[in-house]
């Protein structure tokens, strides 16, 4: 079934500009900014400005173009937070949540990045 994208959802309405953000980064395709109940000393949330439900619906129906921005753009991030492990940082977190197994709260494709903090081990 294919997907439905609500466009009432909260990170929609970001997007529209309706509601303020902590914007960390921005590009043509994408958009960072910090989560609203921080779970790390650094916890940005990465998007996509297309309208995309989960993780693998923005991998089978972006383009090209949107997913090579998303993906520079969470490096970006990565650097912003000084969490690079390979030059000096001490490494991050990238988890997303999709649908009811995944427990995703606000169905806009999103990716958490988590720093500053040891992360501990994958809870399950
Ligand atoms: P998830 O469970 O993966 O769908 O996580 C949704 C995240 O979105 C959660 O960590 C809290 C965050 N969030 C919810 N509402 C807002 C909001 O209005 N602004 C921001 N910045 N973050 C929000």
């Amino acid at each position: 079934m294919a997907y439905v994208y609500d466009d009432t959802n909260i990170f929609a309405r970001i997007l529209r500009g309706e509601i303020p953000n902590k914007t960390v980064y921005e590009t043509e395709h994408t958009l960072a900014f910090a989560d609203i109940a921080p779970k790390a000393p650094a916890h940005v949330l990465v998007i996509p400005k297309g309208p995309y439900v989960t993780y693998d619906h923005f991998c089978a129906a972006a383009s090209a173009e949107e997913i090579v921005d998303f993906s520079r753009a969470v490096a970006e991030v990565v650097k912003l937070v000084g969490a690079e492990a390979h030059s000096g940082g001490k490494g991050f977190r990238a988890i997303t949540n999709a649908g009811e197994h995944g427990v995703q709260e606000v169905p806009h494709f999103h990716l958490h990045i988590l720093a500053g903090r040891n992360i501990g081990p994958m809870i399950l």
